[in-house]
């Protein structure tokens, strides 16, 4: 199999680290999207990263659905609940990470495509808020607790990671570590991990 995606990309990262949990091997698939040479839409046609290509020639998006996938590929260290309120628990964690990176995406979008008198305050305020909103209930949720669901390490983990990690990168004015010292506890524990440390995104 291989995976399309960037460095960079918090989304893309989710995936590498399931299939390095998962101890299932990938070729990475470097493409930038918004790069004119780009092929992303031959594979994915909302050309988006990432896109895991099959060895049967199939495409597979968007990470959500890879991530499920990869998880029933092997019995090993199982990263979604089998079924129920366990695994719709994990599934909105995931929604929860994965949507405060929509919103900073959104913002920076915004930032990037209009000029500073064409950007709207409003609705980069919306999308700010999602992610205070955003990071306020997942330290809310996670508490005193190891693992963001039950006693073990999940996908819900992975997502955190990936959303705190992209933050870190490309919000860094944002004080999140200081403001909920449970986050950085736990990023730093789960920084450790080595899907984690292969999949650190580079300095930029
Ligand atoms: C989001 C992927 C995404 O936004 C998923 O795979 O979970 N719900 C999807 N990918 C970005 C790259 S990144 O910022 O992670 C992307 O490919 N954007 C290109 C575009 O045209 O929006």
């Amino acid at each position: 199999m291989k995976i399309i995606g960037s460095l960079t990309s918090p989304f893309v990262r989710k995936v590498r680290i399931v299939m390095a949990e998962k101890k299932i091997d990938a070729e990475l698939i470097l493409d930038n999207v918004w790069d004119a040479e780009t092929s992303i839409a031959q594979f994915n046609p909302l050309s988006k990263v990432p896109c895991l290509l099959m060895d049967d020639g199939g495409a597979m998006f968007d990470s959500r659905v890879i991530a499920e996938y990869i998880d029933t590929l092997s019995p090993v260290g199982k990263l979604i609940p089998a079924t129920g309120r366990e695994r719709a628990a994990v599934k909105t964690w995931e929604a929860l990470a994965d949507g405060i990176i929509d919103a900073g995406i959104l913002v920076r979008l915004e930032k990037t495509f209009r000029s500073e008198g064409e950007q709207s305050t409003k609705w980069l305020d919306r999308q700010m808020q999602k992610v205070h909103k955003g990071l306020e209930t997942m330290s809310n949720s996670l508490g005193n607790s190891k693992w963001c669901h039950a006693n073990q390490f999940s996908l819900a983990d992975i997502s955190l990671g990936c959303a705190l990690g992209w933050l870190e990168l490309r919000f860094p004015e944002l004080n999140w570590k200081t403001q909920y010292p449970n986050l950085a506890t736990h990023f730093e524990e789960l920084s450790n991990r080595a899907s984690f440390k292969q999949t650190a995104p580079p300095a930029q």
